[in-house]
């Protein structure tokens, strides 16, 4: 059993619901003309997110769909903000400073494989074709931490509606920039750049895929993937790729960043399960960033119900692998 979290982590999720501050600051930003430099709502982000007038900005806060519950408080804006993995801007934690570098328009996402018609959008044109929503959603890093998030964005399934795929598609393959110019991390030549991810058809339309391009009732801070990332929460996070140029459809399983780089470590289905560890540390827990909190992990980090029954005829840990 989880339990309840203590009156701070209350009150971070009330600091997190659309109404009242997100839409106060998005009145004052449309009033003023330009980013909150001077609000101060958003901690330090409001002097580097907000001072570049982020083109979506109107889309925001989107409605929360109330079908996704936590069982747990939010993290801390400026907890996830200041701790995350994108090794494109290197590889540790602390990259927020460098992934300002990111240059995120224009922005186009280019759409191909086994489809009726390969097109290339814009993403401001995208996100604005896509119901927008909420979701409140919890992240399993394969690291064994773990943090909670009110993500924005689509179903993924909407994409793959607009993207008409031939019956003959099997995966949606996705891949991250490449640009070691901007992204310094990409320097480093021992990795498989670009980062892709993959995942199978039922998959990309299975409810709870989901495209994200906010969090926290804004357009997506750099950091988190900007403009464009996925969200996988039954699975490792690291299936959760980042800052989105390419979506392929494909006939046949890719291999993706990680699995290139170890694939004794990290298979393609990466389902979270307790039951099965790493080769190097154990994943039956996981440390809840900022509760200083250990808590047990959920076999398919607690969606089991809207995701297990994909891999049914999986025997095993080749489900979870
Ligand atoms: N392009 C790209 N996507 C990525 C990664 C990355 O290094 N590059 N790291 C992954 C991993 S391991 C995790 S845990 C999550 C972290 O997301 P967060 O920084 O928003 O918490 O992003 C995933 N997506
Ligand atoms: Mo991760």
């Amino acid at each position: 059993m989880l339990i309840k979290e203590n009156k701070i982590w209350d009150m971070s999720e009330n600091l997190a619901t659309p109404e009242g501050a997100f839409l106060n600051r998005r009145e004052l930003m449309k009033a003023a003309g330009i980013g909150g430099l001077s609000l101060g709502i958003g901690g330090f982000m409001s002097s580097s997110a907000f001072a570049e007038v982020d083109p979506t900005a109107d889309l925001y806060p989107a409605k929360r769909n109330e079908a996704f519950v936590l069982d747990r408080g939010l993290t801390p804006e400026d907890v996830n903000l200041k701790y995350n993995n994108f090794y494109e801007f290197g590889s540790h934690k602390q990259i927020y400073n460098n992934a300002q570098k990111l240059q995120t328009r224009p922005w186009e996402v280019m759409i191909d494989g086994m489809v009726e018609k390969p097109m290339t959008i814009g993403f401001d044109d995208l996100v604005r074709k896509m119901p927008l929503e909420e979701r409140l959603y919890r992240h399993r890093c394969v690291e064994a931490w773990s943090m909670t998030i009110p993500w924005s964005g689509f179903a993924l399934k909407e994409l793959v509606k607009l993207a008409n795929p031939l019956s003959s598609a099997k995966f949606v393959k996705m891949e991250t920039f490449h640009d070691p110019k901007m992204a310094s991390g990409q320097k480093q030549a021992w990795y498989p750049w670009a980062y892709t991810e993959c995942l199978s058809i039922e998959e990309a339309t299975n409810d709870l895929a989901f495209m994200v391009t906010g969090a926290y009732g804004k357009p997506l801070a750099k950091q988190f993937g900007a403009p464009l990332r996925l969200a996988l929460p039954w699975k490792y996070g690291f299936k959760s790729i980042k800052s989105i140029v390419k979506i392929s459809f494909v006939e046949k399983m890719p291999k993706s960043f990680w699995e290139t780089l170890n694939g004794s470590e990290y298979g393609f289905w990466a389902n979270v399960n307790p039951k099965y560890d790493h080769p190097r540390w154990s994943q039956a827990t996981e440390r809840v960033l900022h509760t200083g909190k250990r808590v047990p992990t959920l076999i398919y980090n607690g969606y089991g119900d809207q995701v297990a029954s994909m891999y049914s005829s999986l025997k095993g840990r080749t489900a979870f692998f």
